[in-house]
């Protein structure tokens, strides 16, 4: 359980680099080092690049039931193994057991999912406008891609991008994200298990010099990318710069209003999943609780007390339900936020205080925020934890309004009993998702998953929209 792993690049189906400079830490407990990592550069990315040019001719060409074949087998070995790779994912990241197991069990679902879509690839037959001409367009791979990956789904985000990738024959380079490569690495072993070919998916572990290489690399004909605006923001100019497809999920600042005629119980359940669940630490979390003025000071009084009975603790104690943040500069994040609510004149209703716990770890209370309003920076910039903030508003309109006024639009959410107002917030929240009595966060595998303004650029990700990154379509026309 408290084993130190000793990670490894994947270079044409090998493990290489003895050299492991980088060390992991359990966010739950930091005197334990969860892995041993070894920093990639220029020289391993090359190579790692290489491999996958090499093997994109055959891998292409393969029958579609070889790449769906793998891609099945290696689903059901997660699911077979959810357990263990769920406890190593929450040592290494920090959720819970529960959220790393579900997760794993994410991951597995995505990779058959992807299986199926393999088979499904086609394209179109129409009639030209010219006599006697046909047309008819096709998807093909498109070739080499590097994909970017972040800690906070180290296994589900890796799974979601290289299963379409390799489902419709590209071969992939990844870099996984510095605090959770033990997590990818497992799924990288387990494609392998599964009977991927040599150089198909590769993977070389480092810091953002190893995701800039990927991305000036003239052999890599697409990045996909998810992590933060500042840093995606980059990754899109250098891809653009030589016009490499280029694929991006960033942040979220999602709002979730509460109307008057909400049940207030569900309003209170699904503020608590989406604000807090997972520390937070989701794009889609919902950090802007937008609350109708009638119901605005029962729900905060019910949220509190939820929030003050919350068992924050190590990931693997089954009695937990909010695990750390994955590292200190994220913890820090967090408090910083709500010292600069506390300044803006937002006033802290429960949490906010540093915890100290038995075991030494970067641990954040779950803190809700009242009295903010709209345009103070605690409801403009993402936090990426455990904190919400409540804004009061009189009307639909105006919440309505506050909800769109960011420059984000990943999800969006409402808790209503009005038809009305839902079909009117679906139609018109700029956010790339909208859930109605849902949370912002939780996403199904199979339908396209993406936003709008600064949160999302380029094709969307997941279910059949993933065939539009991965492909490119050829038209074809014949005279008879
Ligand atoms: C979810 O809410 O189920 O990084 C998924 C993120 C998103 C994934 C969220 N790309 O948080």
């Amino acid at each position: 359980m408290t084993d130190t792993l000793e990670l490894s690049h994947w270079i044409d189906g090998e493990k290489v680099g003895a050299d492991r400079p980088g060390e992991g830490l359990n966010p739950s407990d930091t005197r334990e080092v969860v892995a041993r990592q070894p920093q990639g550069g220029s020289a391993e990315v090359d190579a790692a690049v290489a491999a996958a040019r090499a093997a994109f001719p055959a891998w292409s060409e393969a029958s579609p039931e070889v790449r769906s074949d793998v891609l099945d087998r290696a689903g059901m070995l997660l699911l077979e193994r959810r357990e263990a790779i769920g406890t190593l994912l929450s040592r290494e990241e920090g959720k819970t057991l529960a959220e790393g197991i579900g997760e794993t069990a994410r991951a597995g679902r995505i990779l058959k999912y992807f299986a199926g879509e393999a088979l499904r690839l086609h394209g179109q037959n129409l009639a030209s406008v010219r006599p006697g001409v046909e047309v008819q367009t096709y998807r093909q791979a498109v070739g080499v891609f590097g994909l970017i990956t972040p800690w906070n789904f180290p296994i589900a985000i890796p799974a979601w991008k290289a299963a379409p990738a390799l489902a419709f024959g590209n071969t992939v380079v990844i870099k996984p994200a510095g605090p959770t490569p033990a997590t990818a690495e497992a799924l990288v072993a387990i494609l392998h298990e599964a009977g991927l070919p040599k150089g198909v998916l590769n993977m070389v572990i480092g810091r953002g010099n190893v995701g800039q290489a990927l991305v000036d690399h003239p052999d890599v004909d697409g990045v996909s990318f998810t992590g933060s605006q500042g840093v995606g923001a980059g990754v899109a100019a250098g891809a653009v710069a030589r016009q490499a497809r280029v694929q991006l999920e960033m942040g979220g600042k999602n709002p979730l209003i509460v109307l008057d005629d909400a049940d207030l119980d569900r309003a209170v359940q699904i503020a608590l999943d989406g604000s807090y669940f997972a520390t937070g630490q989701r794009c889609t979390a919902s950090s802007r609780l937008i609350v109708q003025d009638g119901i605005h000071d029962r729900f905060v009084e019910a949220l509190a007390e939820r929030l003050g009975t919350l068992k924050v603790g190590p990931a693997l104690d089954p009695t937990t339900q909010v695990g750390p943040a994955v590292s200190e500069a994220q913890m820090e994040t967090s408090y910083r936020y709500v010292d600069i609510a506390r300044g803006e004149g937002g006033r802290i209703v429960t949490g906010g205080e540093r915890l100290s716990l038995e075991t030494p770890g970067w641990y954040v209370q779950p803190t809700l925020i009242c009295d903010t309003s709209a345009d103070m920076r605690i409801n403009a910039e993402e936090v990426f934890g455990p904190v919400a903030s409540t804004i009061r508003v009189r009307t639909y309109e105006e919440a309505l309004q506050i909800a769109n006024g960011t420059e984000f639009g990943l999800s969006a959410g409402i808790v209503t009993s009005s038809l009305k107002h839902a079909r009117d917030f679906q139609r018109r929240a700029r956010a790339g998702m909208t859930m109605v009595n849902l949370p912002t966060a939780g996403v199904d595998y199979h339908v396209p998953f993406g936003g709008t303004k600064k949160s999302s650029y380029g094709a969307r990700e997941q279910g059949f929209a993933a065939a539009d990154f991965f492909t490119w379509t050829k038209t074809s026309y014949t005279a008879s």
